[in-house]
């Protein structure tokens, strides 16, 4: 019999094995990174399983409802922070968090602090909780590298500067896909086994695609260069077939596919929202690392979006991210308003 057509693989590559082989290629390190990403996976099955069982469960409603035991219900999004805040401070290797759901960053007592810092949105798509379409949880992890006293400007970097970032997709499959600067890797979470085994290993973005996504309904108020982009996807001058439009509404998903099939995502700035909607430090920059490592690009309208420089941890950023020639016709268009 041909074991290797055997319906059982037997060679399981799980997302901690996988990281630990990583890891060993650095004499220095001491399994700290392991640890804090297990915790950072622990987080992200939790919320899967909550995710999943949401309908069942009645999780979805809102803050304050109250469940029949009389005990106060909490969304899936703030029990979703609950759960990576706690996972994070407990793997004793984080300094400073930032989440999206929480106003001010959180100092981790010194008796459990380590030398990471983490910035997330533990349930991005939120318009998307109530009708059971893909959500995600995104983040991206940066090292202190003094022994002082943390501070917000440990985590007021540059995206260039962060060591690692990820997604994970709650979708028909849970999936996370993870960087730590040595390329892009998916792993897809087995129920049976309730572990993430790699799936999708070296993922690279085709240099073009033939997708765009954005939201349309905010074109009445887009600058030139992303109008004119965007006419270019319907109506291309040089012959080529128009572009398939694709919008979830879900970043995480949006960015899954444009990373797995090429093509663009934009959520660019607009009359009313100048910079744009989505948050530098936990939604642009990791999904930013991701295309960078993937082969493609991310571009703010101004520059390269890992090069921003957050000023507050909530900072917002338009971003265009995706194919690498895609993200180069975008960014022609904005030179060429720039020298007019
Ligand atoms: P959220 O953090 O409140 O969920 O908002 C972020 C989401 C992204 O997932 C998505 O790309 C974007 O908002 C969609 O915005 P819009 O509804 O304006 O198109
Ligand atoms: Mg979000």
């Amino acid at each position: 019999m041909d074991h290797e057509a055997d319906a059982y693989r037997t060679d399981l590559m799980t997302i901690t094995r996988f990281v630990l082989n990583e890891q060993s290629k650095y004499p220095e390190s001491r399994g700290d990174f392991t640890i804090l990403l297990s915790n950072i996976v622990l987080g992200c099955k939790f919320v899967c399983s909550a995710v999943n069982k949401a309908g069942l469960a009645k999780l979805i409603g809102l803050a304050g409802d109250t469940n029949i035991q009389g005990e106060e219900q909490k969304k899936l999004d703030v029990l979703s922070n609950d759960v990576f805040v706690k996972a994070l401070v407990s793997s004793g290797r984080t300094s400073v968090l930032v989440s999206e759901e929480d106003e001010e960053a959180t100092f981790v007592e010194s008796s459990k602090r380590g030398k990471y810092c983490v910035v997330f949105d533990p349930l991005d798509g939120s318009s998307n909780i109530d009708c059971g379409v893909s959500i995600g949880t995104i983040f991206g992890i940066y090292t202190m590298e003094h022994s002082d006293e943390p501070t917000i400007e440990d985590v007021l970097k540059p995206g260039n500067e962060m060591v690692a970032a990820g997604y994970c997709m709650y979708g028909s499959s849970c999936m996370l896909v993870l960087s730590t600067g040595t390329g892009v890797h998916g792993f897809t979470l087995d129920p049976s086994l309730g572990e993430f085994i790699l799936t999708h290993p070296d993922i690279k973005i085709p240099n073009k695609g033939n997708i765009y996504s954005v939201n349309e309904g905010n074109a009445q108020n887009w600058d030139g260069p992303t109008t004119k982009y965007v006419e270019r996807c319907k109506y291309p001058k040089d012959g080529s077939p128009a572009k398939s439009l694709r919008y979830v509404g879900s970043m995480v998903a949006d960015v899954h596919r444009t990373l797995l099939y090429g093509g663009i995502f934009l959520y660019p700035a607009d009359k009313k929202s100048p910079n744009g909607k989505l948050r530098v430090l936990y939604e642009v920059f990791p999904m930013a690392f991701l295309m960078e490592q993937a082969g493609g690009q991310a571009f703010t309208g101004k520059k390269r979006a890992l090069d921003l420089v957050p000023k507050k941890i909530h900072e917002r950023s338009p971003i265009f991210l995706g194919s690498y020639d895609d993200v180069e016709e975008i960014k022609a268009l904005y030179a060429a308003e720039e020298n007019n």
